[in-house]
């Protein structure tokens, strides 16, 4: 399933890809999405916030930064039980991925981190597929991660190197990359994407692609995040971007890595149900499913049940056949 998948984008090209009159970029959006996946498969993935807020970083669209004033209640990591009862809610809803996040810089290794290999098993155990988004990682903290059955690791990139130290000066794209590799050294699954709207140009957000499709191996899932303005953060009255902005970003990232799972991530509560028909239609064949995110909303599951159900689309059993391509 790997043939034929190209690592050597440049901007030029992914520009040429985004900027294709839009029924034109669709059309071919669509072409490969079919060729590589079942066009009417959505996977739906449960998100939970297990530790929040009080982040040292500067990220500043985050409202979990503990750097600005959102209104965000700081809670320390939860336990292991609470976790995996969302976790069980969230699959009996359909969700068949469940996605953990901590608002840290980086992992220490501890009693903490113990209790998120716990999380990790009883994810498992409950027959879902699981992920956590942590920050940075080293080698043996991601061989531990493994070692425990998960799943997938989230680490974005977040934009393109130019614009990096725009939006996070706390830590550098390298740093990012290099957790990265740690992930894809360990054998574990990468989730890795980015976020549009936060003032980048076009051609960042086409840098952001070509970094990402570049990577020895494609990510195998590719979250794209529009960014969600909170207020008290550097970036809270910003305008939303506009939804074909979206639509466009989903499907260049659907051409130039045809085999990974693109995930229709934050920003889906301003969408039209028209606008979301038209990611999938450009290729986003995953989505955060659950009323919350981390921090904000998420639309709610029987509005998600109506969409799915009005264009015909249905839950993805796990192991989508890309996921472990
Ligand atoms: N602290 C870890 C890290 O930064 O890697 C994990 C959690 S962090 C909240 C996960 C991702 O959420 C970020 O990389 C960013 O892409 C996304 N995110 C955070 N706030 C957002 C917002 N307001 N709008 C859209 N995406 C956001
Ligand atoms: C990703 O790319 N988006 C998710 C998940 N990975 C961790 C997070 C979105 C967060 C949106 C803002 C919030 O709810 O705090
Ligand atoms: Fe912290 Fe992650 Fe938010 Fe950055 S994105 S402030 S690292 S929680």
């Amino acid at each position: 399933m790997t043939e034929g998948l190209r690592h050597d984008w440049t901007v030029a090209e992914a520009r040429e890809i985004h900027d294709t009159p839009l029924s034109e970029l669709l059309y071919l959006a669509q072409g490969v999405h079919r060729r590589h996946h079942d066009p009417k498969q959505v996977q739906l993935c449960s998100l939970l916030s297990i530790k929040t807020g009080g982040c040292p970083e500067d990220c500043a669209y985050c409202p979990q930064s503990a750097r600005y004033e959102a209104d965000v209640e700081i809670e320390a990591l939860i336990d292991v039980e609470t976790v995996l009862a969302s976790a069980s809610e969230a699959r009996d809803a359909g969700a068949t991925r469940f996605c953990m996040g901590a608002a840290w810089r980086d992992v220490r290794s501890g009693s903490q981190f113990d209790s998120v290999l716990d999380m990790v098993r009883g994810v498992n155990s409950l027959g879902m597929e699981s992920c956590v988004t942590l920050g940075m990682i080293n080698a043996e903290q991601a061989g531990a991660l493994k070692d425990a059955g998960l799943t997938a690791y989230n680490h974005n990139i977040d934009t393109s190197r130019e614009y990096y130290d725009k939006i996070i000066t706390t830590r550098n794209f390298d740093e990012r990359l290099e957790t990265l590799a740690h992930v894809r050294e360990a054998g574990i699954t990468v989730c890795c994407g980015g976020i549009i709207g936060m003032g980048e140009s076009i051609n960042d957000r086409c840098a952001m692609l070509v970094e990402l499709a570049n990577l020895p191996r494609h990510p195998e899932s590719v979250p794209v995040n529009a960014l969600v303005p909170v207020k008290g953060t550097p970036l809270g009255d910003r305008e939303p971007v506009e939804a074909l902005e979206l639509v466009r970003m989903v499907a260049c990232a659907r051409v130039m890595m045809p085999a990974s799972v693109v995930r229709l991530s934050a920003g889906r509560s301003r969408l039209s149900e028209e606008a979301q028909m038209l990611c999938f239609m450009a290729g986003a064949n995953s989505i955060f499913f659950g009323e919350k995110l981390l921090t904000t909303g998420n639309p709610d599951t029987d509005a998600d049940r109506r969409l799915l159900e009005q264009a015909g689309l249905t839950a993805a059993s796990i192991n989508a056949e890309a996921e472990t391509a």
